[in-house]
């Protein structure tokens, strides 16, 4: 067996409020909670350093970069990189991306247990929308913010596996885990924002939304035989709720583990990449079975 031991860093609020000092200090504090606990690689959410500010409408776009990070590390995020390289464990997380070219994605990072970046992906699937809808009961704003990621879904082979990105609105596509499927990949992470509430429906429960979410993790996981950790940043941040079910299923789809709080917290599983051989190798043995010739629709529309 290939054990990656790996904990869900679950962060509750971020206010707008809230400066990334304190942010950085929370998720070092849940970094040496998951040492403790024997954590080699600790995955949290997305848009991580700050609050979900996709929600607030900024009339003019340039506003919303004071959310975004333009320095990888940078000034205020270089305590959580020197505290992983001390405690030599791996991390991921996910920040809003402001290139030197001026290009805005919503971004997520590989960082290995010495400190460096060994892979970044960007977000591909954006939800949302990019002008002032009244219609919706809250703001969705990622198509405002940000532009499309540009990298696609490669994998790594990071900390003795074969680890891939996704972030949020990604897991719900299964094209997101049928491409790491097709090189390989034996442990997603993906962090998320999800709120509580659907903006267009009056009648989706909280059950509903938490159902959608397992659905589409267990599923991913399942048919192309990978663990996913799936990391929220759940709670009531000024006065907007996320909701929480931050959890890790494995390569035959069934919950190992899901944390069932809106708070900052860890959930902490010993994976066993080698577990992912079984349905690799069987009935998700790709070259033996998979019908590409019909397929094509896909890709073309
Ligand atoms: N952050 C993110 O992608 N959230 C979406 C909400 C979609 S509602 C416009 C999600 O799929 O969870």
């Amino acid at each position: 067996s290939r054990i990656l031991t790996v904990a869900a860093a679950q962060l509750g609020p971020i206010h707008q409020a809230d400066d990334r000092a304190s942010v950085v200090s929370r998720m070092i504090a849940l970094m040496e909670q998951a040492k403790m606990r024997g954590a080699d690689f600790v995955v949290y959410p997305e848009l991580a350093l700050t609050t979900f500010f996709p929600r607030w409408h900024y009339e003019d776009r340039a506003q919303a970069d004071r959310w975004f990070e333009t320095a990888m590390p940078g000034p205020q995020t270089q305590p959580l990189f020197d505290r992983a390289r001390e405690l030599q464990i791996a991390m991921n997380f996910g920040y809003a991306e402001l290139t030197p070219e001026g290009r805005h994605f919503n971004s997520s990072i590989l960082v290995d247990k010495t400190g460096r970046i060994a892979g970044k992906y960007r977000k591909v699937h954006l939800p949302g929308h990019a002008e002032y809808d009244p219609s919706r009961a809250h703001q969705h704003l990622e198509k405002r913010y940000f532009e499309p990621g540009d990298l696609g879904f490669p994998v790594w082979a990071f900390e003795g596996g074969l680890v891939g990105m996704a972030i949020c609105n990604d897991r719900r596509w299964p094209e997101t885990y049928r491409i790491m499927g097709l090189q390989g990949v034996e442990m997603i992470v993906l962090g998320y924002n999800t709120p509580t509430a659907n903006g267009h429906s009056s009648t989706e429960t909280l059950a509903d939304r938490l159902f959608h979410h397992r659905l589409s993790v267990q599923a991913g996981a399942y048919q192309n035989s990978t663990w996913v950790v799936a990391v929220a940043k759940a709670g009531v941040e000024d006065g907007h709720a996320l909701f929480g079910g931050t959890l890790i299923a494995g390569p035959d789809g069934k919950i190992v583990g899901e944390l069932d709080h809106e708070e900052d917290g860890l959930l902490v599983h010993a994976c066993d990449l080698d577990a992912t051989r079984f349905g690799k190798e069987t009935i998700f043995n790709f070259a033996a079975h998979r019908r590409v010739e019909h397929y094509g629709l896909i890709t073309s529309r």
